[in-house]
């Protein structure tokens, strides 16, 4: 058979042809059906018992593309709001390397050490980050994966930022009828997840380090205002100084903030995860918050206001990948983008021609 390299200047180089591919390497194999899905009663039921398989598998189908899959999903949940909302959500953020898998750790046993159960979840919108952080977490979260009253779930993967956090928080639900009454919602804290935490959230734990000089650089002011709580990590060895320089700075800086909402002066302090020093107080913080704002009810109005948020966050997602998946609409805009990129058409006209024909057509 002819081959290039079988020319004769590549002495010493054969290349056989090579055989057919068979049609099937064992065509007596039948192929293994997969397990049929539990009714949604089913699993509604084995949810709100709390068991643990059930409740994966219906993570697994919250965050499936599938659509069948999906249209089950939400009927699960549907089912489980009613045994929902009894916990404490709380969201922990920080810069990759704060400790947070570490901090969490050791914050979980502490929660749990009065018996309850912990959910650990998380937002990660970049799906390569989320894979090597599986594997990251089992080991730095290893007292708490084996303990069995945490339940850890890596983030829903792919996806929009709004995809994949409306997937935790349904989780959220799923989890809380399930009996988790202590949720933790984990995200690194360098763009915009925090504010998807934040709106899923009752308390929001901002994880900070104690670095060279400037210590409020490089924090978006923005997400400093979400903080119900600023802890800074690693006060331990020679660090505790600069730890403590730092909690200083930024408690200065909180003095500038208005008083939030909540009517809450986010606290400052210090811990190591690692040599678990000072995590009792930063639970006393904790604590105090959620007496306070049940106490003055802002509890209820911001789960109320969270729960309003989620729905128009629902609307403008499906709104949105119902316009930009429709084929006729991709050409559309392909066209559109075209003339307006040559200056033919002014960017208003373009986008008005989509539409009209999105809405007339009824696409
Ligand atoms: N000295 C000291 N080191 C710590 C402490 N907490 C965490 N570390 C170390 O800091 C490094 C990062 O900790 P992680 O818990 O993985 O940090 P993370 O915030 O989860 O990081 P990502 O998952 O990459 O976002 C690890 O090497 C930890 O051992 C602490 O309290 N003191
Ligand atoms: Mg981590």
């Amino acid at each position: 058979m002819h081959h290039p390299e079988n020319d004769d200047c590549y002495t010493g180089l054969t290349v056989n042809s090579g055989v057919a591919q068979p049609p099937s390497v064992n065509p007596y194999l039948v192929r293994r059906r997969r397990k049929p899905l539990p009714s949604v009663a089913e699993m509604v039921e084995g949810i709100v018992k709390g068991d643990v398989t059930t409740l994966s598998r219906a993570v697994t189908l919250v965050e499936s593309l599938n659509p069948e899959h999906q249209a089950i999903a939400q009927e699960v949940i549907e089912k489980c709001l009613p045994y929902s909302g009894n916990s404490r959500r709380i969201g922990i953020t920080g810069v990759p390397g704060a400790g947070k898998s570490t901090s969490i750790d050791v914050f979980g046993l502490h929660v749990l050490r009065d018996g309850g159960k912990l959910a650990v979840l998380a937002i990660d919108p970049s799906s390569e980050r989320t894979k090597g952080s599986i594997l990251g977490d089992k080991t730095r979260m290893e007292k708490l994966s084996v303990h069995p009253g945490a339940f850890i779930r890596p983030s829903p993967s792919a996806g929009s930022l709004g995809g994949v956090a409306r997937k935790t928080r349904e989780t959220i639900v799923l989890c809380e009828a399930a009996g988790y009454n202590n949720i933790f919602v984990e995200t690194v804290g360098v763009g915009q997840s925090e504010t998807a935490v934040h709106s899923m959230v009752d308390f929001f734990l901002l994880i900070q380090l104690a670095g060279t000089g400037d210590e409020l650089q490089g924090i978006k002011r923005g997400i400093m205002e979400m903080a119900d709580g600023i802890v800074i990590n690693k006060a331990d060895g020679d660090n505790i100084e600069r730890a403590n320089l730092a909690m200083a700075q930024f408690k200065s800086a909180l003095r500038l903030f208005p008083t939030p909402a909540s009517g809450w002066s986010p606290e400052v302090l210090t811990y190591s995860g690692y040599y678990e020093i000072g995590i009792a107080e930063v639970w006393k913080m904790i604590d105090s918050y959620f007496d306070f704002v049940k106490a003055n009810g802002y509890f209820d109005v911001k789960r109320a206001e969270q729960s309003r948020f989620w729905m128009y966050e629902t609307i403008n997602e499906q709104l949105h990948r119902h316009f930009y998946n429709n084929p006729r609409i991709k050409q559309l805009l392909a066209e559109g983008e075209a003339l307006v990129l040559d200056h033919r058409r002014t960017s208003f006209a373009a986008a008005k021609t989509v539409l009209d024909s999105y809405f007339e057509n009824k696409l």
